[in-house]
């Protein structure tokens, strides 16, 4: 029995020696240590042995087990690392290769152009205020004078979402707001950039959405001229220095007096051309006093405070500044577009 067993020890070894891989040994293990395996057959006879044989054949036995499984478990280590190092090897990064580059995004011009515009008025002593985009009727248009069934409601075709709920046609709400948070105390010098909505069919030169700035000063004294010193300013500083400007009567239903502003046209220099329809002025914004029912609505006293407002299209603004011809390009995301202003 003591010969058998060494036998078997002895093939046991040399299967594990000529193991190529894990399965090899798996196979091994289970023909020659598992419970069906020669060895385990050998021990179920120990019962025929004698009581001093019995325990040598017994110790044999284990020893013949310790012997292969160790063997089996060595080889098994050799094969798991050689198995992590080719691993390794195969999953290591070249930190020497160049980097595929990254494309760098740009500001949209709409966005340095609303930049652009609030730095200017920031400089005149102007603070920045923003607001929601869905707003109620009473904020829209009720506290500009604006009441239910007034028939200048219609100038700005509006998307409802209740009979409550609107999207903002512009951005005087923002100011109206302003205008109650200080509670009837001068002086407010707010400019409100944002997205206004208006039913419109989208063409070259209009779109159901678009970006609007309103400024809005009230204080004690508040006068047409403040309104023009601080316009001039304004388009010398936005447009350049060579620039004129002109105020024309106007109507706006939220202030009274009105006017439009012109701006000299860089074009021809006023002489008249295409782009001005040859009057040599282009208009720019609506502006005007600010119609004392607004200032009692946000509850200033009309007698003590006096302001003006005004109100610009931003893209308007751009396609003037950059020769842009069409409203829809500032939406469509073309790149081509776009990268023309990756410096402004
Ligand atoms: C235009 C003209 C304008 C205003 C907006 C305004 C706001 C308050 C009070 C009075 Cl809180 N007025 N805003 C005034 C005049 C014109 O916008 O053509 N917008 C595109």
């Amino acid at each position: 029995m003591l010969d058998r067993l060494q036998e078997l020890h002895d093939e046991a070894m040399k299967k594990v020696a000529e193991a190529e891989d894990l399965n090899d040994l798996k196979e091994v293990r289970v023909a020659y240590l598992g419970k069906k395996g020669p060895i385990t057959e050998v021990m179920k006879g120990m019962g025929k042995l004698s009581a001093e044989e019995r325990p040598k054949v017994g110790q044999k036995a284990n020893e013949v087990r310790e012997s292969v499984k160790s063997y089996i478990e060595e080889k098994e280590k050799a094969f798991e690392e050689a198995a992590m190092l080719e691993k390794l090897k195969k999953e290591s990064i070249d930190v020497t290769l160049p980097g595929r580059p990254v494309s760098k995004g740009s500001r949209h011009p709409l966005t340095s152009v609303v930049e652009t515009i609030e730095d200017v008025f920031i400089g005149m002593g102007f603070n920045v205020a923003e607001g929601p985009e869905v707003e109620t009727d009473y904020y829209n248009f009720e506290s500009l004078n604006l009441p239910k069934h007034h028939p200048a409601r219609d100038m700005q075709d509006t998307f409802f979402i209740t009979s409550d709920l609107l999207l903002r046609t512009q951005t005087s709400p923002v100011q109206t707001r302003t205008m109650e948070k200080h509670e009837g105390q001068g002086p407010v010098k707010i400019v409100c950039p944002g997205k206004v909505y208006r039913r419109d069919e989208d063409d070259a030169t209009h779109s159901h959405q678009f970006m609007q700035i309103e400024g809005l000063v009230v204080d004690e004294g508040i006068r047409m001229s403040d309104l023009k010193g601080i316009f001039a300013t304004f388009v010398k500083q936005y447009f350049g220095e060579e620039r004129d400007i002109r105020l024309r009567p106007s109507f706006f239903p939220f202030t009274e007096p009105s006017a439009e502003l012109d701006i000299s046209c860089a074009m021809c220099g006023g002489k008249g051309c295409r782009t001005c329809k040859q009057t040599g002025w282009i208009e720019v914004l609506g502006a005007g006093m600010v119609h004392p029912n607004v200032l009692k609505m946000g509850g200033f006293d009309p007698d003590q405070y006096s302001g003006f407002a005004f109100g610009m299209g931003v893209e308007r603004f751009a396609m003037l500044k950059y020769g842009i011809d069409d409203i829809r390009h500032f939406y469509t995301n073309d790149k081509r577009f776009l990268n023309q202003f990756t410096r402004v």
